[in-house]
């Protein structure tokens, strides 16, 4: 069952990665565990973790699961584990479910390395790094904000409770939303990090509430159904939406003007900050607890410009 459940890519570069680093004279094998594989946001750390475990003279290998579930991370966790590598890089697919196998993975030796996700209790890991979530959240409905001043009906679409990075989004553009009496929030609705569920989602809110005016879509897959939802009601003018994460389904769309704002993680860069610290640790230097890698926001007016550098690897 687990060798099913798991797409392995073992220390080779990826057609979408640049492969011009050197090679450095360390040595270990870094592990990296993806919340799933195929999604362009990992794709994207990946090319980092291998650019720069390539400087540092170690080896990595990929895994993920073909859901963003923790149901199927759990073995791949367990498994890695049992192998004994240096470090793990990982992002944790549940903040509650992941914590007592990693916390296993830390009793047995290995440096954990957060990378996106979190846990309830990070202090399992020697470093934990990710995007400012929260802050792009409140970012997505300043751009709601920008483009409905009048205010209106909005609604966001997330992914799963437990996810962390999705939640502080969720949590950023609630606490947002919830300062300006001009909107009226109709709350969260989860789409299992499917677009198919995320476009019937949306179709349902369209059909009860006809004059929304916003939606702010939590990650890749809930933005690419958002856009089928609001595209099949013939709503995209009425709608606006706003993404987080930019793969490249996702700049198409906002050429389009399906969607109208991207807020964009830099997920190379957290990948090779991500080996970093894990090999600060194994040599048991100095570690930074936790790392930020903020956000970007691209619109139709940047994409061109400097909005292109953010767009994901795929
Ligand atoms: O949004 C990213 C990631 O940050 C999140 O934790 C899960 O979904 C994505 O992988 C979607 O690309």
């Amino acid at each position: 069952v687990v060798a099913l459940s798991v797409a392995s890519v073992s220390a080779m570069f990826l057609a979408g990665c640049s492969s011009d680093s050197g090679s450095g004279g360390g040595s270990g094998n870094i592990a990296f565990i993806q919340g799933v594989s195929g999604d362009e946001f990992y794709i994207s750390m990946q090319c980092g973790i291998e650019a720069a475990a390539k400087d540092a003279g170690v080896t990595v290998d990929t895994q993920g699961p073909v859901k963003f579930d923790p149901t199927l991370q759990k073995p791949i966790v367990d498994s890695v584990v049992a192998s004994r590598p240096s470090a793990i890089l990982i992002a944790p697919t549940d903040v509650a479910a992941m914590q007592a196998p990693l916390e296993a993975a830390s009793k047995a030796g290995i440096k954990v390395v957060l990378v996106d996700t979190t846990l309830e209790d990070p202090s399992i890991a020697v470093s934990s790094i990710s995007s400012d979530n929260k802050g792009g959240g409140a970012e997505a409905f300043n751009a709601i904000e920008r483009l409905s001043p009048a205010g209106g009906k909005v609604l966001v679409i997330s992914t799963d409770p437990g996810v962390s990075t999705a939640d502080a989004r969720v949590e950023g553009f609630e606490e947002a939303v919830g300062a300006n009496p001009a909107f009226d929030y109709l709350g969260v609705q989860y789409s299992h990090n499917d677009p198919a569920e995320a476009a019937r989602l949306v179709s349902a809110a369209l059909a009860k509430d006809p004059d929304i005016t916003g939606i702010f879509a939590a990650n890749t897959f809930a933005a690419e159904g958002t856009a089928t939802g609001v595209r099949q009601a013939g709503k995209q003018d009425q709608v606006k939406i706003i993404g987080f994460d930019a793969g490249p389904a996702q700049v198409k769309q906002l050429r389009e003007g399906t969607v109208q704002a991207l807020i964009a993680q830099q997920p190379d860069t957290i990948g090779t900050d991500g080996v970093a610290q894990a090999m600060a640790a194994i040599n048991d230097e100095p570690v930074t607890a936790e790392i930020s890698t903020g956000f970007h926001v691209i619109t139709a007016d940047n994409i061109d410009g400097e909005g292109a550098q953010y767009v994901y690897k795929s």
